[in-house]
């Protein structure tokens, strides 16, 4: 039904608290400051804010490393501070979607510290402990005796020898994010109940991290080693296990089966296949509505990774969101009308993990960068499925720059650089190779004004702005017409009451052309009514022809899209001008498209 189904015509905000709003003047943003700042997301317009994690953390990963799931880090606030957030977000009619860190707990929560006293406490077994292996001319717990050869996510291994009680422990992550043995249904028990808690509490779904790395493949055995690496890669033993369909499932029975209205659910997973993906959001299958998957990420990572960028192949990137949106496609009837979902997108540019997405994927010069942002914008928010706005993605704002490592932040960046200097490498040349893809360009603080600090605090920010915060900002943008956030703000309303863009059918054409986007989005009504949708991108400074005779027209035309009947067409938004006017700019399809613009298109 219409209310089971809100999250489908949702638009989620995501919001990074630390670098959100600061109202205690340290330098951090806390939730007070979220609050004070909900008329900017009213603004917006968007349905859901998914909060980074507030808890009580020792921030070694920025609050991913949790010591307390049933508390508000001191950092960020209080309980009664999220209380009066939740409030303040249910008043204006959004909802309040938190993050679950359950693949692991930071190792100064309480379970991991019982954990570690002794091999015979009874919260052992919460944590994936193992003897060191048998090494000739090694002790017990020195470096090569780990059990496996896998390496962690933030550098150095997986394994950390605890002296205290003579075993490694394991950690996909940092050495402070012990991993959680979700074989002990005891562990899955406690997971459940504190979620629960945080419903009672009036929170409306949860972004889960990591979630499809909960169920290992047993016995833990090594992993490949790619040439030149230091670590092999635990990755196939630890991803999409055995036992994570029965996990997923079992957590919705537990806890969100018995709830009134619709519990939202968007799980993170790293390495999650199209055809993975179509099982974890099955709806028949009740695990979670929808997952962030990387593969349009990574397309960005070199051989060595991350850290070894490479320019992203547009065609290779169209290429890709077009097959995701191919795998989770519902259900048509002979007329084309959606008879069932099968499967449900989350789209994303970017988040706090991942660069800026005018920066990745758009054209950040100055000269550039407001218009390939709102290009940008209109294709993600064409794309069939959820789409998520990262904070001051809204704004355009780009990556920052960096040029010494004691400016970054973000311990997979900073461990990343000691352990490559570590071995070698030269300092210049690895602090350059992380600027691109830094998790830190995504954690400068958002920009509200043009005074010092950016309006973000009174205090010198924990980590320093972008350096463009007195152009690129809210102030010069919020109800500034043909402004990046604007043009944000009419994607948002436009799939709020329009069936095409929130629920129609997807189609790429011209899809091997690496300068422009064409989707075509199409809904049929209950009554046979059918309406269309065209977005016509240009993805490059160059532009694009497309009056009579245009190499575009004729491409289009071969793959059954015949422009000229679209002479009439309702103009619905155009990245070079300011919504309300893209209806008197004329009907149908312009001559040309300049460098970076867009139009999106509407017939019924
Ligand atoms: O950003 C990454 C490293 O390049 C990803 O591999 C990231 O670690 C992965 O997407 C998992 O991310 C989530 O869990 C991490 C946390 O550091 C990230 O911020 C979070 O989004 C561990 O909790």
């Amino acid at each position: 039904g219409q209310e089971a189904d809100w999250w489908r015509r949702a638009v989620v905000y995501q919001v990074y608290p630390r670098s959100f709003q600061d109202t205690d003047a340290d330098g951090v943003g806390d939730i007070p400051g979220i609050t004070r700042r909900l008329d900017h997301l009213d603004a917006l317009g968007v349905d859901v804010v998914w909060l980074s994690p507030v808890y009580r953390s020792p921030q070694d990963d920025n609050g991913y490393d949790i010591s307390d799931y049933e508390d508000i880090d001191p950092l960020f606030g209080s309980l009664a501070d999220i209380d009066e957030l939740i409030a303040g977000l249910h008043a204006r009619g959004m909802r309040l979607v938190m993050d679950l860190v359950v693949n692991h707990t930071s190792d100064e929560h309480e379970w991991f510290t019982a954990s570690r006293s002794s091999k015979d406490d009874p919260r052992r077994d919460w944590y994936i402990w193992r003897p060191a292996r048998t090494v000739e001319g090694l002790e017990p717990g020195e470096p090569g005796t780990e059990p496996t050869n896998w390496g962690s996510a933030f550098s150095g291994p997986a394994w950390t020898w605890d002296e205290g009680s003579g075993e490694f422990y394991l950690h996909l992550f940092s050495v402070k994010q012990p991993d959680l043995n979700w074989e002990n249904p005891q562990v899955r028990r406690a997971v459940y109940e504190m979620m629960g808690r945080w419903l009672d509490r009036g929170v409306d779904g949860f972004r889960m991290d990591v979630i499809n790395l909960i169920s290992k493949t047993y016995p833990l055995v090594d992993g490949p080693l790619r040439p030149g690496a230091l670590y092999g890669s635990g990755f196939e033993a630890v991803a999409n296990g055995p036992r994570i369909h029965e996990f997923l499932a079992e957590m919705n029975r537990e806890v969100f089966a018995s709830r009134p209205g619709h519990v939202m659910t968007v799980g993170e997973m790293p390495g999650v296949t199209r055809a993975q993906a179509a099982l974890y959001t099955d709806p028949s299958r009740a695990e979670v509505d929808m997952v962030f998957q990387f593969e349009h990420v990574g397309l960005a990572d070199g051989p060595h990774g991350k850290f070894d960028p490479r320019p992203v192949d547009r065609a290779a990137l169209k290429a890709n969101l077009a097959a995701w949106q191919e795998a989770l496609a519902p259900q048509t009837d002979a007329q084309g009308a959606v008879v069932a979902e099968r499967g449900w997108n989350s789209n994303y540019w970017d988040n706090h993990d991942q660069p800026r997405a005018v920066s990745r994927f758009g054209d950040d010069d100055p000269a550039w960068r407001a218009l390939s942002a709102k290009t940008l914008a209109s294709v993600l928010h064409l794309h069939r499925g959820t789409p998520y706005i990262y904070q001051g993605e809204e704004l355009g704002q780009t990556n920052t720059v960096f040029t010494g490592i004691d400016s970054y932040r973000d311990l997979e960046s900073v461990n990343h650089f000691h352990e490559r200097v570590g071995v070698g490498d030269d300092p210049q040349a690895v602090v350059a190779a992380m600027a691109a893809n830094s998790r830190d360009n995504a954690r400068t603080p958002v920009q509200w004004d043009a005074s010092e600090h950016a309006g973000f605090s009174t205090a010198a920010p924990w980590i320093d702005l972008a350096p463009n915060a007195e152009e690129v900002n809210a102030a010069a943008q919020v109800g500034v017409p043909g402004s990046v956030f604007e043009h944000h703000r009419a994607l948002v309303s436009l799939r709020h009451t329009d069936d095409a863009v929130a629920l129609g059918t997807f189609r790429l054409l011209d899809a091997a052309d690496d300068a422009s986007w064409v989707i075509l989005r199409e809904h049929v009504g209950a009554q046979g009514g059918r309406e269309q949708v065209l977005l016509i991108a240009s993805c490059s400074r160059e532009g694009l022809a497309l009056g009579e005779g245009s190499a575009m027209r004729e491409r289009l035309a071969a793959e059954g899209l015949d422009l000229g009947r679209w002479a009439e067409a309702e103009r619905v938004l155009t990245a070079s001008l300011p919504a309300e006017q893209a209806g008197a700019s004329g009907a149908g399809v312009p001559e040309r498209l300049e460098g970076w613009d867009s139009v999106i298109l509407r017939r019924r």
